[in-house]
């Protein structure tokens, strides 16, 4: 097992990589900038080391300055977190260059993964089932048109290096196609230096389910059910939950198989996610698949009783999965806690945290890394807190929800608790009667 984990990231994940750690007495690095001095990662961590100053690209985003942290404390091992340098290939190749175990995939799956229209491919060859499209990255708007004859209108442009929904185009007739490549690929030129583009046929209202695995050395890899993100704003998620009100036993169950077979076929280590758009007939599509632990892990861990953190430090280190799935128990939800004001279009809200109190008793999870008078920095992403609420069943984790949120209190800054006490009393959301229009429909301000 490694000697000592250097947590690469800040906020709510790195609390919840260092409190994993110390349950497997790993002792931890914080790195962290400037401004992130007075952060609770950095108290909470047995070490903790200044990498820069507030802007990512000079410290979290920084592999020579984490690269020596780890170096200078004697960690042989980093944990990415989400964001930052998680789904970098770079950071995972030098860290093993340097001898210091990057606790996520290799740098090839990384790669892999990262060129959407590549792993589509790659999960079509072995039979995972994919949006009907281009087989691969399309070359101009001519090839475009004519792919598009194929499959029919209305259909989606999307950029080979995208995710996250920059670089995206839904085009709904053939004289749309040219200005929709065009500003699609410009879009995805400027954000990820590549403008490929590649063509899907456009799911209307689909729901977004996702599969967590995990795999190790030995070519184990189990599904841990899925979680159901439909509920985004501009592609940021806002509420997921686990199981999906709205797929069928059967098709969980294809979709899990669907997941395993696709990991299995890349020899995939360590823990990820497969995306799938799953439209109103229980088809399931493969969109996706991310390499790096998310920000909604919890209610995968909630209803297995399960550690995904401590499954991926234990992979890593080249031991074999000890908590294998079994039945899911319950309904979870997460309510991500954002400094914004859903009454002026979730505008950030930073500053000072002048009263905290956190709603607590069973069936209540809170990760979060913030504490009274904690200032919430302009520089970072808006994530405060992860409300994680496990009921018997959906109707109950919804009453559960409700008094957790009356219990809940952060004065200082806007957050998204108003917006979520909303969701909690929609009738449409009460029946899990949603899809991905919900918020423009019933919280348009
Ligand atoms: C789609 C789609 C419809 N058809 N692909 C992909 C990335 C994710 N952030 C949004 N994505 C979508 N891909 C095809 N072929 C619709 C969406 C979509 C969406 C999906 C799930 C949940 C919310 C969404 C909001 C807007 C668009």
């Amino acid at each position: 097992m490694f000697k000592k984990i250097l947590i690469a990231n800040r906020g709510e994940i790195a609390l919840r990589i260092i409190r994993t750690c110390k349950e497997l007495n790993i002792p931890t690095v914080a790195v962290y900038s400037e401004v992130d001095k007075d952060s609770l990662h950095v108290v909470f961590a047995d070490e903790a080391v200044c990498i820069g100053p507030a802007i990512s690209k000079e410290s979290y985003l920084k592999i020579p300055s984490i690269i020596s942290a780890a170096q200078v404390t004697g960690a042989d091992a980093i944990h990415p977190g989400y964001g930052f340098l998680a789904e970098n290939a770079e950071f995972s190749e030098i860290c093993g260059e340097s001898n210091i175990k990057f606790i996520g995939p290799s740098p090839d799956m990384i790669d892999k993964m990262g060129d959407k229209a590549f792993a589509k491919s790659t999960m079509k060859k072995c039979g995972v089932p994919v949006v009907p499209g281009s087989d691969g990255a399309v070359a101009d708007i001519a090839e475009a048109k004519k792919i598009a004859e194929g499959i029919g209108y209305p259909l989606m442009l999307k950029a080979s290096a995208g995710g996250g929904g920059k670089g995206m185009r839904v085009v709904w007739k053939e004289e749309e196609m040219q200005k929709a490549f065009q500003t699609a690929s410009n879009e995805a030129l400027s954000a990820f230096n590549n403008g490929e583009l590649y063509l899907e046929k456009f799911i209307e209202n689909p729901h977004h389910v996702e599969i967590q695995i995990v795999g190790d050395q030995f070519g184990n890899v189990y599904s841990y059910g899925e979680r159901d993100c439909t509920i985004q704003r501009r592609h940021q998620k806002l509420i997921e939950e686990t199981p999906s009100p709205i797929i069928s036993e059967e098709t969980r169950r294809k979709m899990s198989e669907a997941a395993i077979l696709g990991a299995k076929s890349v020899n995939y280590e360590g823990a990820g996610t497969i995306e799938f758009l799953v439209d109103n007939n229980q088809n399931f599509y493969f969109i996706e698949m991310n390499t790096r632990i998310q920000v909604e892990h919890p209610v995968t861990e909630m209803v297995n009783n399960i550690d995904l953190i401590k499954q991926q430090i234990i992979v890593a280190a080249g031991e074999k999965i000890t908590q294998i799935p079994g039945k899911p128990i319950g309904h979870c939800f997460e309510f991500r806690i954002n400094a914004e004001d859903p009454d002026n279009n979730f505008r950030p809200s930073p500053g000072r945290i002048d009263y905290l109190h956190f709603p607590g008793g069973f069936g209540v999870r809170v990760d979060s890394h913030i504490y009274n008078q904690y200032k919430v920095p302009p520089n970072y992403d808006s994530l405060l807190a992860k409300l994680i609420i496990w009921g018997s069943d959906r109707e109950h984790a919804i009453a559960r929800a409700i008094r957790a949120f009356e219990e809940f209190a952060i004065d200082g800054i806007k957050t998204t608790i108003p917006f979520h006490m909303e969701v909690l009393e929609n009738e449409k959301f009460r029946a899990a009667d949603y899809d991905t229009s919900f918020i423009d429909k019933y919280f348009a301000k």
